[in-house]
């Protein structure tokens, strides 16, 4: 692990708050954050990347700690002057937020790859870590509906939030998508030392980027180990759909579905303490590091991640 680069795989908030805690424990040019691109929507003609603006927002010092997504201080007079007109209003953009997709909008009607538009906008944000989108391609994260119909993404997250029961989540166009270069680029690296799977929904927020074709095949020729921290605590998830989505697809509800999740690909998992059950290692078969897991704070994102690297160095040795 010394001196090795490590490739973190990123989505929603829980992945923003480990990208974080890696910051904090690895310099720039030994970490790539790839961020899962499957809830991009165009919206009110805009082009909308929530994961990758989580990301940015957290390591820029940017983002709103209450809600998870958006800029803090944030006011919503466009959205209010949009509702007037008769626009939708279902999805919250912010004012400073909406600047954000004015630029990436503009930048990639220019012709710029979603590579290049993610390294500007977060250089001009004085991030120094690589944030890098898994696919410069459209992938679209889709939920299948027990009567055989498709929602959208967003439609299920926020308009809908989260309640309709689903059977299943489709990773639309991922299996004839490629990795970005700078994705793989970071998993060709000689230096490469681990890769470690953020505390994101499995299915929704990590399933789109190991969907994208050559991506699982490449994690495990590599032979480093990888590493991922539980999005669940006590068999809950601690924000979000996880437990309810893995439920509803079939998977063992707590650490056990992540596992499962992730088998053939993980060759560990921190869990929260209070999950270490009677073996200390939640009845998993595979190594575990518990502790805290909750990433209130800074200094517990640094925490948080100073485990997952621990766990990768020991399974290196
Ligand atoms: N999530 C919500 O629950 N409600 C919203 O109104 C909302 C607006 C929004 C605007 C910009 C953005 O980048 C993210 C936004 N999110 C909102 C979060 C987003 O839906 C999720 O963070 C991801 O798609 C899943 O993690």
């Amino acid at each position: 692990m010394k001196g090795g680069h490590v490739v973190l795989l990123s989505g929603g908030v829980g992945g923003a708050k480990l990208a974080d805690g890696l910051a904090q424990c690895l310099p720039p040019g030994k970490l790539t954050i790839v961020v899962n691109t499957g809830d991009d929507f165009t919206h009110l003609g805009l082009r909308i990347c929530p994961d990758i603006d989580s990301v940015s927002y957290m390591l820029a010092g940017l983002n709103d700690e209450e809600r998870g997504w958006g800029r803090r201080n944030e006011t919503w007079r466009c959205l209010e002057a949009v509702r007037q007109l008769g626009g939708p209003d279902w999805f919250r953009l912010g004012d400073q937020d909406i600047a954000l997709h004015l630029i990436r909008s503009s930048l990639l009607k220019e012709g710029r790859s979603l590579s290049e538009v993610t390294a500007e906008i977060a250089a001009q944000m004085g991030i120094r870590h690589r944030v890098v989108p898994m696919t410069d391609a459209t992938v679209e994260t889709v939920l299948q509906m027990p009567g055989g119909e498709e929602m959208a993404f967003q439609d299920y997250f926020v308009r809908n939030q989260c309640r309709p029961r689903i059977t299943g989540v489709k990773y639309r166009s991922a299996c004839s998508s490629t990795m970005s270069d700078a994705m793989n680029d970071a998993l060709q690296r000689n230096d490469l030392a681990g890769i470690v799977i953020a505390p994101s929904n499995p299915l929704l927020s990590i399933g789109p980027i190991l969907a994208i074709a050559g991506v699982k095949a490449k994690m495990a020729e590599r032979k480093v180990p990888v590493v991922a921290v539980s999005p669940l605590i006590g068999g809950a998830a601690v924000k979000g759909p996880a437990a309810k989505i893995m439920k509803e697809t079939g998977f063992t509800p707590g650490n056990q579905g992540i596992a499962e999740y992730y088998k053939g690909l993980l060759d560990g998992l921190v869990i929260h303490s209070m999950d270490e059950g009677p073996d200390g290692r939640g009845g998993l078969d595979i190594a575990v590091k518990a502790g805290n897991t909750m990433m209130d704070t800074a200094y517990d994102r640094q925490m948080v991640a100073q485990m997952a690297l621990d766990l990768v160095r020991e399974l290196a040795q």
